[in-house]
């Protein structure tokens, strides 16, 4: 078995070179797949992992803007639709300096199983730029969007890809995105998700990834004979993930006491909760990409350049990117007495802190936890494709209920002994099998 993963994983970093965050993933969904591969002989056959691990295809493009002082700036834009069995190719795009081919390559394979997770008819996909919103006046954020979208909009539609928003991309960012998509084609289609309430957006979208993650969570504590009431919580982030998982953890009676940004964390031992929740907002929309402004508005301690993780806290939960909850901070936090490490980032943690906390303590993995999100980009298409909108309430319901659905299927995939499940390889089979079963139904295409 072991054998196997090695002489899969070195094809992978041979014909992906360099890609580490992409090798980093086909690893860890490699690893928990493979028993179960060698158990069921027609995927082995048909080469399905061969053919999961190769996006169906790939864009890459120039994205040339004019910034305010009249001078001209170049971006590049990606788009990796990378897997279409089971639906339309639909994920976020990022925008962020950060962002690579092999990032994106990473959470679009990651996205394909999470999508496959919601129970929803959806594809894997994910886009977005290197550009850093940091600092960028609105009409250059809208320069950027429009030069982004005049290229973008030849690849996308509704029955095709439907992109949505990631780290850099919320409402605003898709107003602009699906302003020029509909100026371009002549047409209104759900094409994004994560639009605005007036032009065919769903209530509960800005939440659903925060109130999933929440609701997985709570599933989870549930088979422990817990619940979230006098938790307290450190979380990362301040951006719309983190701010859902807030605005659920304040209402089931838990304290959020830690937020961070890129300049540092602080830490608020009253809890966020209130207009404290709302202020997160603001300094989303700020585009100043820190959190000191909260320390400074609300006199608590700042920490710069650090992370929540040395806090003690009975539940972390990682809201912010890849690889920010590294080994030695899984080992502070569980002698610290935290008993769950929930991801909602996208591979929020390395390897072997997912690997320690699953051991020591309890471990969820991102696709499952955030699959929230996507999962009401889901039925944003659906009310699209209805023209009609449902209520807050319904929408709610029916997120509340796909995420104990994406709970049962991690535990029964996952069950390791009586009292132990994992969550990865749980998450990992569930998510993998449909996809699969439906590229066998389509023969060798
Ligand atoms: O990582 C994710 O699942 C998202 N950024 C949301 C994707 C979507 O299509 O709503």
């Amino acid at each position: 078995m072991e054998n196997n993963v090695e002489d899969f994983m070195k094809k992978v970093i041979e014909k992906n070179p360099g890609e580490k965050e992409f090798h980093q993933v086909v690893r860890e969904v490699i690893e928990s797949i493979m028993p179960f591969i060698e158990k069921n002989p027609k995927y082995k056959k048909a080469k399905i992992l061969e053919r999961m691990v190769e996006p169906e295809r790939v864009i890459m493009f120039r994205v040339p803007w004019v910034d305010d002082k009249g001078e001209i700036q170049v971006n590049r834009g990606y788009r990796v639709e990378f897997n279409s069995a089971i639906g339309p190719y639909k994920g976020g795009l990022r925008f962020h300096p950060s962002v690579t081919l092999s990032g994106l390559k990473f959470l679009g394979f990651e996205q394909t199983f999470k999508n496959s997770l919601t129970t929803l008819p959806m594809g894997g996909g994910k886009g977005g730029s290197d550009f850093n919103p940091r600092g960028k006046s609105d009409g250059e954020l809208m320069r950027f969007c429009q030069s982004f979208m005049s290229e973008l909009f030849r690849h996308i539609g509704p029955n095709t890809d439907v992109p949505a928003g990631d780290i850099g991309v919320g409402g605003r960012e898709i107003g602009y995105l699906f302003g020029m998509y509909k100026k371009l084609k002549n047409e209104f289609t759900g094409v994004l998700t994560g639009k605005g309430r007036n032009w065919g957006g769903s209530l509960i979208r800005p939440e659903a990834t925060g109130f999933g993650a929440v609701y997985f969570a709570q599933e989870l504590l549930k088979t422990k004979g817990e619940d979230f009431k006098d938790k307290i919580v450190t979380i990362s982030g301040f951006g719309n993930v983190a701010w859902g998982v807030a605005l659920k953890l304040d209402q089931l009676g838990a304290k959020v006491v830690t937020l961070s940004g890129p300049d540092g964390y602080i830490y608020d031992k009253d809890g966020v909760k209130g207009e404290k929740i709302d202020y997160m907002l603001e300094m989303r929309a700020s585009n100043n990409d820190r959190v000191e402004d909260y320390a400074k508005k609300y006199d608590v301690p700042f920490y710069a350049g650090k992370k929540p993780w040395d806090i003690k806290c009975d539940i972390a939960m990682p809201c912010a990117i890849q690889n920010e909850l590294v080994g030695d901070d899984a080992k502070t936090l569980i002698k610290n007495g935290c008993k769950l490490i929930a991801e909602v980032s996208n591979m929020g943690c390395t390897p072997e802190a997912a690997k320690l906390a699953t051991e020591k303590i309890a471990f969820a993995p991102g696709k499952a936890v955030n699959a929230g999100g996507v999962a009401v980009s889901g039925l944003e298409m659906s009310q699209n494709s209805m023209r009609y909108n449902w209520t807050s309430e319904e929408v709610d319901a029916r997120l509340h209920q796909i995420m104990k659905d994406i709970h049962e299927a991690c535990v029964k995939h996952g069950r390791i002994s009586e009292n132990k499940v994992d969550y990865i390889k749980g998450a990992n089979i569930a998510g993998f099998v449909k996809v699969a079963d439906a590229m066998l139904d389509y023969g060798v295409i």
